[in-house]
């Protein structure tokens, strides 16, 4: 068959797959001239390898199944649909496919029981590189060193994803991610067919690829943060993310932002993220010298919670009460606070408000810091869905006192602070019994004056009791004092970043432990 007739056939078939249309415009009604894949859209439909649906839409961002993808690729391949086996309409065309050799059995298996589910990004890879360049050939350095999502790859992907993305018929995405078990929009699956079929030099159309703009990182993409989990809410007594799995913060909290400031810099934040950090918490002392002295503290923590964002991660915004240890007697600038800060991040996912550090001295759960949270509580509510921790008397350890009349409101979690020197097994059974989401938005590896010790054997009972029960976690602190609960030693030069022979043994620690 030569190819202009084997064009038009394909413009015949093309019109009625997939599909089900009226007429081949050029034009989609929901293509935007200006969107990154209109060129490639343009080309297939130009070249009649498809077409858009009755309504004159092409449904650009709709994924694309198992069948439409499979279909497309043998009409443009020429490869002729063989006799079905079953009722299903690309039957023909997968069973040919398969003969072709274009993917394995296993991956769609030819009963047609997984035809018209999404198909993943590896498994299109695979069968556009095998219909159109089997023998372009990629390098796993390449991808290893710059794909951020490397590990997401199935094994049996590596050579199609490889050979794909060393010819630029992928590409990362903001954050240098494949993404390969994602499924793969319309528009994504025309970019990549058209890719490839320029590559492959003009056998199935004089086809120059688009001039499609190399997406190119912008976004730092960190495992575990929030380009993977997005907005967060409690399940029971668990983290979960937008889908519903459950999630473990785990990072590290500043000092005193009004003593410590240069810990928040962006070497400093971004370095606990290359450790493994998921989270940061910006303690923003309200006494000692804090917001309530010094409102100008408010513009570090600003920034801390921006460069907290930049990295990827989840951060904390803390009301670090402490010396001043009702937390009803700054109501007031609470509630204007949280205010403000819902209202600044109310869209941000990345956000979570600790409303009070630490209550203590002569309180109580039902009579002060209850009515403290209902109202600071109702203050982000307006503005924000974000996770609120709250604090509980005893500087935060008295869960049993919360969940004996606990906050009727959604998405919160009980704050549990602990230091590995001072609290033990029984503040553990007290977690495992209050039947509350907890989490743990402080503790150390000294003793509870923030020095002494360290105490790693009963660090590592709390680490493993967390990571059994799905607690997440905020080391105290990122700092140089002089003090053993500092990660950093004293004087370290951290403008590129933390060495590990900058931390301390408890930084050590906890950060092997991220
Ligand atoms: C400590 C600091 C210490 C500082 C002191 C008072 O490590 O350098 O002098 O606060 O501001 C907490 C508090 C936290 C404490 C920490 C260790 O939330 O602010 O930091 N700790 O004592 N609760 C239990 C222990």
């Amino acid at each position: 068959m030569n190819f202009i007739k084997r064009l038009s056939t394909l413009a015949l078939s093309l019109c009625v797959l997939l599909i089900s249309a009226t007429a081949c415009a050029d034009t989609f009604a929901d293509v935007d001239s200006g969107a990154w894949y209109s060129d490639d859209v343009e080309a297939m439909a130009e070249n009649g390898y498809l077409t858009g649906y009755e309504d004159g839409t092409f449904r650009p961002e709709g994924t694309i199944t198992k069948a439409e993808l499979v279909s497309v690729v043998c009409r443009i391949t020429g490869t002729e649909a063989s006799e079905s086996a079953n009722s299903h309409w690309a039957d023909g065309f997968i069973q040919a496919a398969l003969n072709a050799g274009f993917f394995d059995w296993d991956e769609i298996p030819p009963d047609g029981t997984t035809y018209d589910e999404p198909i993943t990004r590896q498994l299109a890879v695979k069968i556009v590189m095998n219909a159109f360049l089997p023998d372009e050939a990629g390098d796993y350095n390449t991808v290893y060193s710059e794909v951020s999502d490397f590990s997401d790859l199935d094994g049996r992907y590596y050579e199609s994803m490889f050979a794909a993305y060393c010819s630029g018929v992928v590409n990362g995405d903001e954050y240098s991610r494949l993404n390969p078990k994602s499924t793969i929009t319309r528009a994504e699956a025309c970019a990549v067919i058209m890719r490839a079929v320029g590559i492959s030099g003009g056998e199935y159309g004089a086809y120059t690829p688009a001039a499609t703009p190399e997406p190119q990182a912008e976004k730092t993409y960190i495992s575990g943060g929030v380009s993977d989990n997005g907005w967060l809410s409690v399940s029971g007594t668990q983290l979960v993310n937008e889908n519903g799995e459950s999630v473990i913060l785990s990072g590290m909290s500043s000092h005193g932002l009004q003593w410590y400031p240069q810990f928040t810099s962006e070497a400093a934040i971004r370095s606990t993220a290359e450790y493994g950090a998921n989270v940061f918490r910006c303690a923003m002392y309200t006494a000692e010298g804090g917001y309530l002295s010094d409102a100008s503290v408010k513009s570090t923590l600003i920034s801390a919670v921006d460069t907290a964002i930049a990295c990827d991660m989840y951060v904390i915004i803390d009301w670090h009460i402490l010396s001043d240890g009702d937390p009803m007697t700054s109501i007031d600038a609470a509630a204007e606070f949280f205010a403000e800060m819902s209202a600044r991040y109310a869209d941000e996912p990345a956000v979570i408000y600790e409303i009070c550090n630490e209550p203590n001295g002569s309180i109580t759960w039902s009579g002060n810091v209850k009515p403290y949270a209902e109202r600071i509580i109702s203050v982000i509510r307006e503005n924000s869905r974000g996770i609120i921790l709250v604090g509980s008397p005893t500087w935060s350890q008295d869960l049993h006192e919360a969940a004996a009349d606990p906050l009727d409101a959604e998405n919160i979690m009980y704050t549990c602070h602990f230091y590995a020197g001072t609290h033990t097994e029984w503040l553990r059974e007290r977690i495992a019994s209050c039947g509350l989401p907890v989490f743990v938005s402080e503790w150390g590896t000294s003793a509870a004056d923030g020095s002494g010790g360290v105490y790693l054997d009963e660090a590592q009972k709390w680490i493993d009791f967390m990571n059994e029960n799905g607690i997440s976690r905020v080391n105290w602190s990122l700092c140089d004092k002089n003090e053993t609960s500092a990660a950093v030693v004293s004087g370290a030069d951290i403008s590129d970043g933390i060495a590990w022979d900058e931390l301390t043994e408890s930084g050590k620690f906890v950060f092997a432990n991220f």
